[in-house]
C-alpha cells in the first residue's frame, strides 16, 4: 500500500506513535509518506520506503495567523497526486482531520477517491477539541472521516460523551517496540545517580495536565526515607515552577532536569520506578515505555491509564492529586526487592500485550478494509 501519514512531528506521544507506525509499515514493504511541518523527531528518512514531505506556510503581513490547514490540505493533495498515495492516515484530530476532509474533497473534484483514517490521541478530544472554538469543526471532521480509531477504550467513551458522533470508533491501543529495551539493566547508572541511590523517572511535555509539581512532591516524600534521585525528562511550561519546587522542598541536589532527549530507552533501562500522576491521560505511552524497560509505574487512575498500568500488578494507581498515597506506594516498591522484581516482570509482561507485532497489523487490516470499500 502507499500510505500518507500526517502527524505532529514533535516529541509528543501522537507523533511518536505515528512515526513508529510508519516505520514498521515501511519495513513490511509499504511505501509511507510523512506529511508534516518538520521532520518527525524519531523518523529515519534514510530507511527504505520512507518519504518526507514538508508543509511550508508562507508568511504574509496581512495574516495575524498563518493558514496552516490550507497549506496542509494543499500539500496532501499534491502528495497524493504526485506519489499515488492510496490512503491518508491522520493522527490527532486538530487540525489534521479537518485538513484531510478538505484534501479529500479537492481530490474528489479531480475524480480521485481516497479514504481518510483519523486516529484520536487524547488532548484533541479531552482538552482542546471540547473547547467551543473548535468543537463544531472537530465533530464534523470525526463524522466525515471514513474510519476513526482511538488509542484507548476510555478515549472512545470520552469522545462519545462530548461529541455527537455518528461514526463507529475502533479502539487500536498504542504499541511498543520491545526490542529497543532488550538491553535493559545493562546500562551504567553512574552518570545518573550515586552508588546506592534509587532512580525515579518522569517523562512528559511538562504541561499542566502532567502535574509535575506532584512528581516533585512525591519524590520529596520518598526521598525522606529512600536514598534516591529524580530524573526529569522533557521540557515545557511547568519546568521552572518544578525546579523552584524542588528547591523549596530541599531536594534540588537530587533532581536532574535533563530536557528533551533521544536517549529515553537508555534512561528508562537505568530506572527503578516511573511516575505519571497526570490529571488526564488517554493512554500514557510514557508509562508503557517504562514498562517495556521493566520499570514499575506509579500513576494516577485518570483516563486510559488503568488500561495500561494495572493497580497492584505492574505498579500502583491512585486518585489524581493524592501525592501521599502515591509516595507511600513508591516507597513500598523501592524498599521491597522481591516486590520490585515481581512488579518489574509483570510490567514487562503487560508491555508485551502492546507489542508492535501484535498491534500494528490492526492498522494494516483497517487500511485494507478501507481500500476495499473506496
Ligand atoms: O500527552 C500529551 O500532552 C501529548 C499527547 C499527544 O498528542 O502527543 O499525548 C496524547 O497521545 C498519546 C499517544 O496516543 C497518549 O499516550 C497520551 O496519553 C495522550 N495525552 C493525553 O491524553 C494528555
Amino acid at each position: 500500500m502507499i500510505i500518507g501519514i500526517v502527524c505532529y512531528p514533535t516529541f509528543g506521544g501522537s507523533g511518536v506513535v505515528a512515526t513508529e507506525l510508519g516505520a514498521v509499515l515501511a519495513k513490511k514493504g509499504h511505501k509511507v509518506h510523512f506529511i508534516t511541518y518538520n521532520q518527525p523527531v524519531r523518523l529515519d528518512i534514510l530507511e527504505e520506503n520512507i518519504y518526507y514531505h514538508e508543509v511550508n506556510v508562507h508568511d504574509y503581513p496581512l495574516f495575524q495567523y498563518q493558514p496552516y490547514e490550507l497549506a496542509l490540505s494543499s500539500k496532501m493533495v499534491d502528495t497524493v497526486l504526485n506519489e499515488g498515495i492510496e490512503i491518508l492516515h491522520v493522527h490527532y484530530a486538530i487540525p489534521h482531520a479537518y485538513a484531510a476532509y478538505m484534501a479529500k474533497k479537492i481530490l474528489a473534484d479531480k475524480g480521485i477517491h481516497i479514504p481518510v483514517v483519523t486516529t484520536l490521541h487524547g488532548t484533541d478530544i479531552t482538552l482542546v477539541g471540547r473547547n467551543p472554538s473548535y468543537k463544531p469543526a472537530v465533530t464534523f471532521s470525526i463524522n466525515h472521516s471514513d474510519y476513526v480509531t482511538s488509542v484507548s477504550e476510555d478515549l472512545k467513551r470520552e469522545t462519545l460523551k462530548f461529541f455527537v458522533v455518528r461514526k463507529d470508533i475502533e479502539v487500536i491501543p498504542n504499541f511498543i517496540d520491545l526490542s529497543l529495551y532488550n538491553n535493559a539493566k545493562r546500562c551504567n547508572r553512574a552518570g545518573l545517580a550515586h552508588e546506592g541511590q534509587k532512580i525515579i523517572t518522569h517523562i512528559s511535555n511538562f504541561r499542566k495536565v502532567k502535574r509535575i509539581m506532584d512528581v516533585v512532591e512525591i519524590f520529596a516524600k520518598v526521598h525522606e526515607t529512600v536514598p534516591s534521585r529524580l530524573v526529569m525528562i522533557g521540557d515545557g511550561p511547568e519546568r521552572e515552577r518544578a525546579e523552584d519546587k524542588a528547591k523549596d522542598l530541599g531536594v534540588s541536589e537530587d533532581v536532574l532536569f535533563l530536557g528533551k532527549t533521544n536517549e529515553v530507552e537508555r534512561i528508562l533501562c537505568m530506572s527503578d520506578l516511573f511516575l505519571l500522576p497526570s490529571e488526564t491521560e488517554s493512554f500514557g505511552l510514557a508509562a508503557l515505555e517504562a514498562m517495556a524497560a521493566k520499570v514499575p509505574v506509579i500513576s494516577s487512575n485518570a483516563g486510559g491509564l488503568t488500561e495500561v498500568n494495572m493497580h497492584g500488578v505492574t505498579g500502583y494507581t491512585a486518585n489524581v492529586g493524592d501525592v501521599k498515597t502515591m509516595a507511600k506506594y513508591a516507597t513500598e516498591i523501592l524498599t521491597d526487592d522481591a516486590k520490585h522484581a515481581e512488579m518489574s516482570m509483570a510490567a514487562y509482561r503487560q508491555a508485551e500485550t502492546f507489542s508492535i507485532d501484535r498491534i500494528t497489523p490492526k492498522y494494516e487490516e483497517l487500511y485494507e478494509r478501507a481500500l476495499k470499500n473506496v
